[in-house]
């Protein structure tokens, strides 16, 4: 899969792109993470690609040209499957949709900057609006990272058997069990007996029934 991603400030995206399962998914080619300067396509010398508001108001709106002249060199030979903007009003990110992304080949993301950009390119090229939650973020680009996190994990062959996707949180509607490691006694706190059982029934009997519960308590709007 490749994900290009639009942005006035790739040092932003580097870093959280670069670690753990995102890192090994690059090297074993999996995932394709282009991360692109859209200053390569500004309107002068200066580097422009943003402008003021027609209608008056503060902060400055990012142009057509630079970003339809990129998305247009960039799917001159592959055309997008799909092309995000990430904007706090576009529909909020989640578990599905990371999923239907996972399955896609070639998928652009848009980061906004400033008060967003021109709703033409909106109109004209933009085919999927994301969130990532009900508050805002200085631009778009920690977004992207989040969603392409999320996304890239579900890449068949990224996650091995013993790190597989289906025991996540969300991934049936459930959030995960509580999990345990050595040593088996902690301050006084011990380890579920069920879970030093050795009993593949009894364990995953217990951890169905803690999915749940902590559902029902912490989440109760999944189980609707
Ligand atoms: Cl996608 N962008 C910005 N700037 N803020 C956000 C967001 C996105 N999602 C939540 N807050």
């Amino acid at each position: 899969m490749q994900i290009d991603i639009l942005t006035v400030v790739p040092d932003l995206l580097a870093s959280p792109l670069s670690h753990s399962i995102i890192k090994r998914a690059r090297e074993k080619n999996l995932l394709q993470i282009n991360i692109i300067h859209l200053r390569d396509w500004a309107l002068n010398k200066y580097g422009q690609v943003d402008d003021y508001q027609f209608g008056g108001g503060a902060g400055m709106v990012m142009r057509c040209e630079p970003l339809a002249n990129a998305i247009d060199d960039l799917q001159k030979e592959q055309p997008y499957d799909e092309i995000i903007y990430v904007t706090p009003d576009g529909k909020q990110h989640n578990q599905q949709i990371a999923n239907e992304l996972s399955l896609k080949e070639k998928i652009l993301i848009i980061c906004g900057h400033y008060k967003g950009i021109d709703q033409r390119i909106r109109d004209l090229y933009v085919t999927k609006e994301i969130s990532i939650g009900d508050y805002v973020l200085s631009g778009g680009e920690l977004a992207a990272a989040v969603i392409v996190d999320s996304v890239g994990r579900l890449i068949p062959g990224v996650l091995g058997d013993e790190t597989s996707a289906l025991s996540d949180s969300f991934q049936d509607n459930l959030l995960a069990p509580p999990v345990y490691t050595r040593p088996a006694e902690f301050r006084g706190l011990k380890v579920p007996d069920e879970l030093m059982t050795g009993n593949p029934k009894i364990i995953d009997a217990w951890r169905d029934e803690q999915a749940l519960k902590r559902t029902e308590e912490r989440r109760p709007d999944l189980l609707q």
